[in-house]
């Protein structure tokens, strides 16, 4: 059996697979232990954790480093590739879970769901109506990012009556118009959603010039990464009603969020639960596993990261 190195912390049923397969080791135990140090061959983690650089320049057997998750925005992927180590991800099994609770989002936003369920908790209905919400139907939504999720969100969108248009590297030639200039697209959407990876490549592409060409009856969702939006610049749009709301499922510093989003009416928060099921989650392991198993076994992994799409 194959030791590993573990980093971050994986939901129990997650775990209970990972250690019917392998040997997890915490950076301490690594650290405290040279031969271990020396023989580890691979590192299994989270998208959400920080991989850092001098962790994988620490250890000279490292082969593999395979995340559970799509993202890979914070492994040092330039360092690995320089030594040589294959980075995995988890592509494609979580998308319709994630997909999912981006039109979950998008109604909680929009038909301010939340705000409904404190309403009636607090007694307030007996003073009133609860003040009308506004349709999905008949708006134009913009996806920033038409990768892989971005499409299976856009596919679950069409039968609502809605009118599709996306930003992104390059026209990709689909039925739904391409707009090369996001700015122009937060103009002309009434809904943007970010569905782009994280990285150097996407950091603060939603900052206060887009916020304002949305307008102040545009809505934003974010399934991405919190570091694709300017966050400062987000909550003070938000607090100065230059958009409408947003509804978003990740943050800077996650989970210690900046705390002046609890003061805001006009946005829903969720812990970053795109691909939080127990069916995607078990999929997600079983797929990094794979990687680790092929990789030790063959030499290649089944969904390796390529560097070049990264940078
Ligand atoms: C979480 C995600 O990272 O896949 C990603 O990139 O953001 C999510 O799936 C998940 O917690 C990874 O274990």
């Amino acid at each position: 059996m194959h030791d590993l190195l573990l980093i971050g912390k994986f939901p129990q049923l997650a775990q209970d697979m990972i250690d019917t397969e392998f040997r997890c080791h915490s950076l301490e135990d690594v650290n405290g232990n040279e031969a271990l140090r020396t023989s580890v061959r691979g590192i299994i983690t989270r998208s959400n954790c920080v991989v850092p650089p001098e962790v994988v320049a620490s250890l000279p057997s490292l082969g593999i480093i395979a995340t559970c998750g799509v993202g890979y925005d914070l492994i040092p992927l330039e360092l690995a590739a320089r030594r040589g180590v294959t980075v995995t991800n988890t592509p494609e099994v979580l998308n319709d879970a994630v997909a999912e609770l981006c039109v979950g989002l998008l109604f909680a936003l929009l038909r301010r769901i939340p705000q409904g369920d404190r309403f009636v908790r607090s007694g307030a209905w007996r003073q009133g109506a609860f003040p009308l919400a506004v349709s999905l139907a008949g708006k134009r939504v913009g996806i920033v990012g038409l990768g892989r999720i971005g499409k299976e969100v856009a596919r679950r969108l069409e039968p609502f009556g809605v009118t599709l248009a996306y930003f992104g590297r390059a026209d990709q030639h689909l039925a739904w118009r391409f707009e090369p200039d996001l700015r122009r697209l937060a103009r002309d959407s009434d809904v943007l959603i970010l569905c782009a990876p994280g990285g150097r490549a996407t950091e603060h592409l939603v900052d206060a010039a887009v916020l304002d060409a949305l307008g102040p009856n545009g809505y934003l969702v974010n399934i991405a990464r919190g570091s694709v939006v300017h966050e400062d610049e987000l909550i003070g749009a938000l607090a100065r009603g230059a958009i409408a709301g947003a509804a978003l499922d990740v943050f800077d510093g996650e989970p210690d969020i900046d705390p002046r989003f609890f003061d805001l009416d006009n946005v829903v928060l969720a812990p970053h639960v795109g691909s939080a099921t127990v069916e995607t989650r078990q999929a997600m392991t079983r797929l990094a596993l794979d990687n680790l198993h092929r990789f030790f076994d063959e030499g290649h992994a089944l969904t390796p990261v390529k560097a070049a799409v990264a940078a």
